[in-house]
């Protein structure tokens, strides 16, 4: 078994603010299982949309990850995702995780027509935020985003 390791820093500036009681049980849970490895990951990866890296993520700066991600996929900028540009994004992916793509892209279009149009993106990537927002301050912390993606 992998030793568990707690995430110590944004639990303890959670603590600090006074905030740590507002976060729900289960992301509490969720949080406090992660090993440390796991952490660098998730770390890499909340970079991503945490763009000034202050360990929270506002909805300005989500929406700005959102449109850029749209962008950076819609290779042919015609405003439209077709599947191979949502499924490739730029390089061949594994089976595993095409296969994975394939589905998120037929949820995402939700209109059936083939693409997924900005609005269809746009929606997909709100729903996603005020789910991973658990305490709903309209922020997501790191911790937040852990007990979500993991
Ligand atoms: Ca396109
Ligand atoms: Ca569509
Ligand atoms: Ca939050």
């Amino acid at each position: 078994m992998q030793p568990k390791k707690i995430i110590l820093y944004p639990l303890m500036a959670a603590l600090m603010l006074g905030a740590w009681a507002m976060v729900p049980n289960s992301v509490q849970q969720a949080a406090a299982q992660v090993t440390e490895e796991d952490e660098e990951r998730f770390r890499g990866r909340f970079a991503r949309i945490d763009t000034n890296a202050n360990s929270v993520t506002t909805r300005s700066e989500y929406t700005i990850y959102r449109v850029s991600t749209f962008n950076r996929m819609d290779t042919n900028a015609n405003g439209v995702l077709d599947l191979p540009e949502f499924r490739d994004q730029g390089r061949k992916p594994s089976e595993r995780r095409a296969a994975r793509r394939t589905k998120s892209f037929e949820r995402i279009d939700q209109n059936g027509s083939g693409g997924v149009e900005r609005e269809e993106w746009d929606g997909y990537a709100d729903r996603r935020f005020v789910r991973m927002d658990a305490d709903k301050d309209n922020e997501v912390s790191f911790v937040e985003f852990v007990a979500y993606v993991k």
